[in-house]
């Protein structure tokens, strides 16, 4: 009788912690992952600036799950008077920017938009960046239409916990 106590409850202890890692592994991700048909948009953020800075980027993946070409063709947000799409580029030896008309998503591609990389360009920013803050950012595709997203504001670039890390703990210093 006691031996059969015994196992089950190791059995659901053991069951608990399988239980726990659903919980964190589903709720983060699905609080800030966005769809429009089958396009997926995960994680738009932007980094915090200064009261006055005239201009921000924003970040965030794009994924098509579809078996069709999806082109993101204009973006636009309140916050700011103009959104471009903008790529960085190395050209001899010089970090450049240019603008980038069309982004095209192949079936089954990922695009990432981070620094160094391809960007939201926020131009005439009418409020602040300050971190903790979100704001809304419009994105328009050719095919699947509009979605508007909200862009989380961090001091700091996200880390692989990235979906975890929107509250305060990203001030820790090293
Ligand atoms: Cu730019």
């Amino acid at each position: 009788m006691l031996r059969k106590n015994i196992s089950t409850l190791i059995r659901s202890a053991a069951a608990l912690p399988a239980i726990l890692c659903v919980a964190l592994f589903t709720s983060p991700a699905s609080a800030h992952e966005y769809q429009l048909n089958d396009l997926y948009i995960d994680h738009p953020w932007a980094r915090a600036l200064p009261p006055n800075a005239p201009a921000g980027a924003a970040y965030l993946r794009l994924k098509n799950r579809g078996g069709k070409q999806e082109i993101l063709i204009s973006a636009h947000s309140p916050i700011a008077e103009k959104v471009e799409v903008h790529e960085n580029s190395h050209v001899d030896g010089l970090m450049k920017m240019r603008r980038v008309d069309q982004v095209r998503l192949a079936p089954g591609v990922s695009v990432e938009f981070q620094p160094g990389g391809y960007h939201f360009m926020l131009f005439g920013l009418k409020q602040p960046l300050v971190a903790g803050e979100r704001f809304p950012l419009t994105l328009d595709f050719k095919n699947a239409g509009s979605i508007t997203v909200d862009v989380t504001i961090d001091e700091n670039a996200p880390s692989a916990s990235e979906h975890v890390a929107q509250e305060p703990m990203q001030h820790q210093h090293h």
